[in-house]
């Protein structure tokens, strides 16, 4: 009679280390690791280069190697630099993709764009 209860007890705690069954974990995407960096240069009234294509995260640096003062602004205006002499820089890391157009605010003329895509 004992034993038999016994057994009893060791099946229902058997059944109960078993548990439910839980379906597969969905694997979560791995964090994207972002960290790369582009330089642009601004040089004979021209940035260089005019295209570039870069995904989400990187950060751009532009370098004014001109004599005259130049700055980055983004067509929308909601993105840009203050004015650059000579040997400045301007740092901007794009977040969002889409396309961002942008230009001299002294020079209009100087125009380049920039291309964020999704990694
Ligand atoms: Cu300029």
């Amino acid at each position: 009679m004992k034993t038999k209860l016994s057994l009893i007890l060791l099946a229902v705690m058997l059944l109960a280390a078993c548990g439910p069954k839980v379906g597969p974990t969905p694997a979560g995407p791995l964090p994207p690791i972002q960290s790369s960096e582009v330089k642009v240069s601004i040089a004979n009234f021209a940035f260089d280069p005019t295209t570039l294509t870069i995904t989400t995260g990187t950060t751009v640096t532009w370098t004014n190697n001109d004599t005259a003062s130049h700055n980055v602004t983004g067509d929308d205006g909601s993105w840009g630099s203050n004015s650059l002499a000579k040997g400045d820089t301007f740092t901007f890391t794009f977040t969002k993709p889409g396309t961002y157009s942008y230009h001299c605010g002294v020079h209009p003329s100087m125009k380049a764009t920039i291309t964020v895509a999704a990694p």
